[in-house]
C-alpha cells in the first residue's frame, strides 16, 4: 500500500527538518511504501530550500510549491498530486509543527488496514485529549468548531469534526469534486468530512493527544473563522431541505415585514412604532408558515398548544433582537434609510429563530434505536 504522508508547510523552518527525521524513523517499522509531501507555500523563511536540501539523502522525500492562498488549498494540491503523481493508495492530513505524534501513524493506518476509508485522530474521543494550558479562548474556538459542524452543517456521529490527523483513502477522495467545496482555508477539514460523508464512505475516529507546537507560530487567522462559518452555512443550506424550505419561508417574511413596515409609514406612523409592529407581524406570518410547512412533517413532544407558547416566546426574544438591532442601528447610522436598518436586524433575529425553533419548539423525538 502506497501510503503519502502530505505536510502544508507555512514558515516551518524550525520543524520540518525534525518532523521528516522524525516520520522516517517511525517507518522503519511500517511495512508499507511510505512517502512524504510537503506542500510549501513559497514560505519566507526558507522551509522549502530545508526539504529540498534533505531530498539527497531520502528518496521518499517529494516537494510541491505553490502561491499561498490556505490551508485547505495547500491540502487539495497535495491531495490531487500524491493520488495522481505520486499514485497513492492512502494520504494522510498531518501538521509539519509535532502537533500530532508521528508515532500514532501506524496506529492511524492499521486502521485503514482493517477496512476504513477515512480515520480521524480524534481528540474528543474517550483516550484522546488537548493541551492542558490551552486558554480558554483557544478551547472555546476548537470546541466551538465542533459544535457548529454538528449543529449547523448537521455532521453528526463523529466527535472531532475539525481535526488534522487524518488518513484517507485515495479511492474515496477520487469520487470527491474539490472544487464544489469551494474553500480555501482550515475550512476545508470540516468541508471534506462532510463531503466523505456524503460518498457513504467507513469512518472511524481513534484517539489521539494533540501537542502544542514548541517552535514557531500558529497560522489559524481571523479569515479562516469566517471562512468556516460561511461553510457550515453553506453546507447546511445545501443539504438541509428543512433549512431550505425555512430559508424560503424567512425570505416571504422580509418581505411581509418590509411591505408592512412601509405601508405604515405611508399612513403616517412613527417608525419607532412601525418597526415592531412589522416585525412581529412577520414573525407570526413565519410560524404559521413553517408549522403547517417546514416542520409538518415533525414527531414532536408537545401539544400544539404547548408549541405555540414556546413559539410566542422565542418571536419575542426575536422581535426584541431584531428591534434593538435596528435601534442601534438608528441611532449610530440615522442618515441610512430606516428601510436599511430593520432588513440588517433580520438576520440576528433569523438566526436566534431557527434554532430555537428547530430544536425546541419542533425538537423532532428522537427515533428508538
Ligand atoms: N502550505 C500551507 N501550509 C499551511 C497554511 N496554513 C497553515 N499551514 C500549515 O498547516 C499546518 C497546521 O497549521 P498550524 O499553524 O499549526 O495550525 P494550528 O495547529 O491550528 O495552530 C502547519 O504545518 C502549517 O505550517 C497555508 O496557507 N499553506
Ligand atoms: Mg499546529
Amino acid at each position: 500500500m502506497k501510503t503519502v504522508i502530505i505536510l502544508p508547510t507555512f514558515n516551518e523552518r524550525a520543524n520540518i527538518a525534525s518532523i521528516i527525521e522524525a516520520l522516517q524513523h517511525v517507518f522503519m517499522d511500517i511495512d508499507h511504501d511510505m512517502h512524504i509531501l510537503v506542500v510549501d507555500d513559497r514560505s519566507p523563511d526558507g522551509t522549502a530550500e530545508v526539504v529540498r536540501s534533505l531530498q539527497a539523502d531520502w528518496r521518499n522525500v517529494h516537494l510541491i510549491e505553490g502561491r499561498k492562498v490556505g490551508l485547505g488549498a495547500a491540502y487539495i494540491r497535495g491531495m490531487r498530486h500524491a493520488s495522481t503523481a505520486l499514485r497513492a493508495d492512502v494520504v494522510f492530513e498531518m501538521d509539519a509543527d509535532f502537533s500530532h505524534r508521528p508515532q500514532d501513524v501506524p496506529r492511524l493506518l492499521r486502521e485503514i488496514e482493517s477496512g476504513a476509508d477515512f480515520v480521524i485522530g480524534s481528540r474528543y474521543v474517550t483516550g484522546g485529549s488537548i493541551p492542558k494550558d490551552w486558554s480558554r479562548l483557544r478551547r472555546l474556538n476548537s470546541r466551538g468548531g465542533n459544535i457548529a459542524a454538528r449543529y449547523i452543517a448537521g455532521i453528526s456521529g463523529i466527535k472531532d469534526c475539525t481535526a488534522g490527523f487524518r488518513a484517507i483513502r485515495t479511492s474515496l477522495l477520487r469520487r470527491i469534486d474539490f472544487t464544489a467545496l469551494r474553500v480555501d482555508g482550515y475550512a476545508f477539514q470540516v468541508a471534506l468530512l462532510h463531503a466523505a460523508l456524503e460518498q457513504g464512505c467507513s469512518i472511524k475516529e481513534l484517539p489521539v493527544d494533540f501537542i502544542e507546537r514548541e517552535r514557531g507560530e500558529s497560522k489559524l487567522g481571523l479569515s479562516d473563522i469566517f471562512e468556516f462559518i460561511k461553510n457550515v452555512w453553506w453546507i447546511r443550506l445545501r443539504s438541509s431541505r428543512t433549512f431550505m424550505k425555512f430559508a424560503v419561508v424567512g425570505a416571504s417574511g422580509i418581505i411581509v415585514n418590509l411591505g408592512f413596515f412601509t405601508l405604515f409609514m405611508m399612513l403616517g406612523l412613527n417608525k419607532y412604532i412601525a418597526s415592531p409592529i412589522a416585525i412581529e407581524l412577520s414573525i407570526v406570518w413565519n410560524f404559521l408558515f413553517n408549522n403547517y410547512w417546514t416542520f409538518r412533517g415533525r414527531k414532536t413532544h408537545d401539544r400544539t398548544r404547548v408549541r405555540g407558547v414556546k413559539f410566542n416566546l422565542v418571536s419575542v426574544l426575536a422581535l426584541g433582537l431584531s428591534y434593538a438591532t435596528f435601534l442601534a442601528l438608528s441611532f449610530s447610522f440615522p442618515t441610512v434609510p430606516p428601510q436599511i436598518h430593520q432588513l440588517i436586524g433580520i438576520l440576528p433575529a433569523t438566526l436566534v429563530n431557527y434554532f430555537l425553533n428547530a430544536y425546541w419548539t419542533f425538537k423532532q423525538i428522537k427515533p428508538v434505536q
